[in-house]
């Protein structure tokens, strides 16, 4: 394996400018070959689940609710940024643990998941109010095309969601237009089982117009 690191022009991080492989494999815990990693507690995702009583009973211990594993590239277009997904299992009331969820600020660019690990959904929706659950389970894959907001959702009662994902290095993350407008549906669990129910608190957008 050669890595040939120098810094990039746009961000000063060091970054590979060979061609390089990863392994992914489990167990998904030593992600080395990855150059960022984020995490995201519960308090990142005030406002978006329904059951808010129970929403601030559980915040206040701030519990991890994912984790992502970045590889960094140059911002532009022409590059793909990639990376590794992990979201643990639990609940805001009855309610699975998920991301904040997006649109790409670049309207038109897509993303690909591969599920590595686990059991959940991606939730998919436009602007305009269509609205798309692909399940996720190992070996599935799953695509975003353009214009589609996405949430990783994990319905594991007591597993992590892992999923591989990439998308244009241009793309950007547009987050307030799901935290302003939340998304169409909820993903909960009733009697055992996963099931998708309308969010009550959903607003509708104007599609741009
Ligand atoms: C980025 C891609 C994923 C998400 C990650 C966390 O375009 O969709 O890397 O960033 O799954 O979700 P979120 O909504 O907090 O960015
Ligand atoms: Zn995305």
């Amino acid at each position: 394996m050669q890595h040939n690191n120098s810094p990039i022009p746009d961000g000063g991080a060091p970054t590979r400018n060979r061609p390089f492989g990863l392994d992914l494999r489990e167990p998904f815990t030593h992600l080395d070959g990855f150059d960022g990693h984020q995490q995201r507690r519960l308090s990142a995702l005030r406002g978006q689940f329904a059951d808010e009583e129970s929403y601030d009973r559980l915040v206040a211990g701030d519990p991890l609710v994912y984790e992502v594993y970045e590889m960094h590239r140059p911002k532009i277009a022409g590059e793909l940024l990639s990376g590794i997904s992990i979201i643990h299992p639990g609940q805001v009331g009855d309610e699975f643990y998920m991301t904040k969820g997006h649109f790409h600020t670049v309207r038109a660019t897509s993303e690909i998941y591969y599920c590595l690990h686990g059991r959940g959904y991606l939730l998919m929706q436009t602007e305009e109010g269509d609205w798309a659950a692909e399940e996720f389970y190992p070996g599935r894959v799953v695509y975003v095309p353009p214009h589609w907001a996405h949430r990783s959702v994990n319905t594991g009662k007591d597993d992590d969601l892992v999923t591989f994902f990439s998308y244009p290095a241009n793309a950007g993350h547009d987050y307030a237009t799901i935290e302003q407008r939340g998304f169409r549906k909820l993903i909960v669990s009733k009697n055992g089982s996963a099931v998708i129910v309308e969010n009550p608190r959903w607003l509708a957008g104007d599609g741009g117009r």
